[in-house]
């Protein structure tokens, strides 16, 4: 029941060898009365070139004189039919030549069974590995790439020379990562290919931070539920990358499932087992899978292989079953005379239905057929990867024997002990000569093995899947993938066309959530994968200026974020400008109260002869209306940008001319004060000379400037940035400097004020000139009440509405104190001059005269 090619005789050892020459193996039908070994369905032309490689690569090597010059090698090559069992049944014969079902172990062929080569995928070499591992027999893979095989003690005696997945899932993530997905599904076989391929793909992912979004399995016998799973994970997910982890065979009926479903707009990474595979890569595939790419062993010519594969025929050997099935599959018709029965392929499509592939034809074959016409996969010689490394897989076992026939160091080693097939002969030494041997291959590779029989170092081609002009897919080598067990090396040029299969015809992007644009920032849920998040703007005060930020930056100390979070703007400067509409206010109010008092002062000038003006001290009358100009002026410095030296002039200025302005008035009512006590006392007191009254100004102002001087010099006040991180603006203020200074200063004036009013107050029943006193009395009172409510409104307001309050403070107390002192002299003097004459003033009260 098992299928193969044979040829031992003349042959000094023998070479075993195990390959897919079939896709599975029909159900046996419980009816038969004898138990047999299942049948085999679907013939597989790659797994039927890769056995045909193996005989033409030992012809090579037997007709060569280099290697093995005294010495022959012969070969037996099972098919495994893609399944285990035919694959550990073969492995048996190899060792007892006999069925497993029979219990008597007999010497297969008589010959010594140096090693086999095979078995084709993971699992079924890690099956066959079972067996023959306990007989030492060394098993060398061509297409076994599970990295199960690194671990030396579960398999000791199995060398690959295919690299292990752990190579290709970095690989893979490399892609991934070099393309900028994210977020990128998997799919795996359900046998050790797929698993642990996915496994170590998963555990890349996570290192490099990013995500798997599903990882679904493709069953190995159909399944309508399981294949659902799949196909809704693919369909549901918003992954629009996915990662195929499966042996071309295992994929087709998953590849199918799509086609059903109509699933487009998918980018496939392919790996090595299926991306230059014919049974998927078919034109009428390409809507779907178009644009995939993947990596492949790098192909290889093989120098005489082609004109070996067309040199097969049926009628050479009638016995040749595999060729005749070959002919039949191929021409679609029947040899005659065949027996060979299982020309079908019963495959189970989406529906869950058997769909029939291929039928015995009623067409008999004449062998005239021209394989020159034939397009067959076994013939395409375009792709040479695997069967490469079936060659080398031989290559590399007639090495060591060639090398372990010429060691004659130990007795039981030596070339007859191995040739004359001695039965103290240990298959296992030759695993020492396996693990060191090192060669160049045709095409100028060097193969050398780890201690584990692992490849150490390789490359893999980065194919892209392209439609040619003639409708056919071609794969375009794109780029590649150099790798050491530490090291790996991405070469993708940048001028290398790649096809994507997306709507646009661009890169693809495989994102859970689109990336957070700039002004927001990543907000990742607790266990949930890190690839998607909700975008959170950024808090005030903080940005993020690119997309895709896990954290907002906070803005310099100067800076405050914009209105979409995306930049830090300077922050706006506050202050008191002249050209908003409050200070624009102030300024006229201050402008007009020093027109007024220059009004006043023009009447003064004018009317300086009449009585009126010169009872009331002309001298201190016109400081007073200097002083009031300085205070109301001088509310200029407290508007516009503030910057040292405003800082420093303005309390000051206006101190001084507060202290100008009541030391002036207390000149005035010091001189009233007096009269009324002489008035009161009526003896002839000496009234005040009018030198006295200057006196007090004098020493009034000359004290002022000195408090003021050492101020500005110990303790100057000066400018101020008021910045707070936290606050939205920068508030431009002056700092100013000694509190205890500033109190003085003011304080100083407050007593002149006090002073001023209590010498009028009590001199307030004296009937003066023009109510002198009275008015100034009015005036004091307007003054404290304006500062005593001043204070509350200061502390309780902020930035520049604080300099607006304290500016209203000093205009509306100048502007009492003019209105006071002197709007009803003006009055008297514009609009009552009768009352502005000698009688008047001289008439009733003793004149305070000068
Ligand atoms: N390793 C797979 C089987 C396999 C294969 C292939 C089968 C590989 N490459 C190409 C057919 C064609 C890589 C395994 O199971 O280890």
């Amino acid at each position: 029941n098992l299928t193969g090619y044979v040829e031992v005789e003349n042959h000094s050892v023998v070479i075993g060898g195990i390959f897919p020459v079939h896709y599975r193996t029909m159900p046996t039908s419980d009816s038969d009365e004898e138990i047999e070994s299942p049948m085999c369905e679907g013939f597989n032309f790659r797994g039927f070139r890769w056995m045909k490689t193996m005989i033409h690569t030992i012809k090579e090597i037997n007709e060569r004189k280099d290697i093995l010059p005294n010495h022959t090698l012969g070969y037996q090559i099972f098919d495994n039919c893609f399944s285990t069992t035919k694959a550990m049944e073969s492995s048996s014969v190899f060792l007892t030549g006999q069925d497993e079902y029979k219990s008597n172990w007999r010497n297969s062929t008589g010959k010594f069974l140096v090693g086999i080569i095979g078995a084709g995928g993971s699992t079924m070499s890690a099956a066959v590995s079972r067996i023959v591992g306990i007989h030492n027999v060394p098993q060398v893979g061509y297409a076994s790439s599970s990295s199960i095989f690194s671990n030396d003690i579960q398999f000791p005696y199995i060398l690959r020379t295919i690299p292990s997945d752990k190579f290709q899932s970095e690989a893979i993530v490399n892609l991934i990562r070099h393309f900028g997905w994210v977020w990128v599904g998997a799919i795996a076989s359900d046998d050790d290919y797929g698993k642990y391929g996915v496994r170590f793909f998963r555990e890349e992912m996570e290192r490099a931070n990013l995500c798997v979004a599903f990882s679904e399995t493709i069953p190995k016998v159909y399944s309508n539920e399981k294949m659902k799973i799949a196909v809704d994970a693919v369909k549901s997910s918003t992954a629009k990358v996915i990662v195929l982890y499966a042996t071309d065979i295992d994929l087709c009926p998953f590849v199918l499932e799509v086609i059903h479903h109509n699933i487009t707009d998918r980018t496939w990474i392919a790996t090595e087992a299926w991306i230059t595979s014919a049974l998927i890569a078919k034109p009428e595939y390409f809507p779907y899978f178009g644009g995939t790419i993947g990596f492949a062993v790098p192909r290889s010519v093989i120098p005489g292989l082609k004109e070996f594969l067309y040199d097969v025929h049926p009628s050479k050997d009638p016995n040749d079953v595999l060729t005749i099935e070959f002919w039949q599959t191929a021409f679609n018709c029947t040899w005659p005379n065949s027996t060979v029965p299982y020309n079908v392929d019963h495959r189970v499509n989406m529906t869950g239905k058997e769909d029939r592939l291929y039928d015995m034809s009623d067409q008999l074959c004449t062998g005239e057929e021209k394989l020159q016409d034939l397009k067959s996969t076994y013939l395409d010689t375009s792709q040479l990867r695997i069967t490469n490394n079936v060659r080398q897989a031989v290559y590399l076992l007639a090495h060591a024997i060639d090398r372990f026939s010429q060691a004659d160091i130990r007795e039981e080693y030596r070339e007859s002990a191995v040739l004359e097939n001695k039965p103290d002969f240990e298959s296992g030494k030759l695993w020492l000569y396996l693990t060191k041997i090192k060669f160049i291959t045709h095409d100028g590779k060097k193969i050398e093995l780890g201690s584990n029989g692992d490849v150490l170092n390789g490359s893999y081609d980065i194919l892209n899947w392209h439609m040619d002009n003639t409708g056919e897919i071609t794969f375009v080598k794109v780029g590649e993938y150099k790798f050491t067990s530490s090291k790996y090396e991405f070469v993708l040029p940048k001028n290398s066309t790649l096809f994507w299969n997306t709507e646009s015809s661009r890169l693809p992007d495989s994102v859970c959530t689109k990336v957070c644009p700039p002004g927001t920032r990543k907000g990742i849920h607790q266990g949930q994968p890190i690839c998607c998040f909700d975008c959170i703007p950024c808090t005030d005060g903080y940005v993020s200026e690119k997309p895709g930020q896990r954290l907002c930056d906070p803005c310099g100390e100067n800076d405050w974020s914009n209105a979409e979070k995306n930049k830090c703007v300077p922050k706006h400067v506050e202050f008191l400008a002249y050209e908003e509409a409050l200070g624009f206010t102030l300024v006229i109010l201050s402008i007009f109260g020093a027109l007024v008092v220059l009004a006043v002062t023009v009447v003064y000038v004018i009317h300086r002869h009449t009585p009126l003006v010169k009872a009331n001290d002309r001298e201190l009358s016109f400081l007073i209306q200097v002083s009031l100009g300085i205070t109301v002026l001088s509310s200029m410095l407290f508007i516009g940008k503030p910057c040292n030296w405003s800082c420093k002039t303005r309390q000051v200025t206006l101190a001084l001319g507060f202290c100008l302005c009541l030391s002036s008035i207390l000149g005035k009512t010091v001189s009233l004060f007096f009269a009324y006590r002489i008035s009161i006392s009526k003896t002839r007191l000496i009234s005040m000379h009018p030198i006295f009254r200057k006196l007090i100004v004098l020493i009034c102002v000359v004290g002022e400037i000195g408090v003021c001087t050492t101020y500005l010099v110990l303790e100057p006040p000066s400018l101020f940035k008021n910045i707070e991180p936290q606050n939205v603006k920068i508030i431009f203020e002056c700092n100013e400097g000694s509190i205890e200074f500033l109190c003085s200063i003011f304080g100083f004036d407050v007593l002149l004020a006090l002073l001023c009013f209590v010498t009028t107050f009590v001199a307030r029943q004296l009937p003066d000139n023009y109510y002198e006193g009275k008015c100034i009395t009015f005036g004091m009172l307007v003054f404290f009440i304006v500062w005593i409510s001043f204070v509350p409104a200061y502390l309780g307001t902020k930035g520049k509405f604080n300099v607006a309050v304290e500016i209203f403070a000093i205009l509306a107390s100048s502007y009492g104190l003019l209105g006071c002192v002197f709007l009803p002299k003006c009055f008297i003097i514009l609009l009552r001059p009768k009352r502005n004459t000698d009688e008047t003033v001289g008439g009733r009260v003793p004149t305070v005269d000068r």
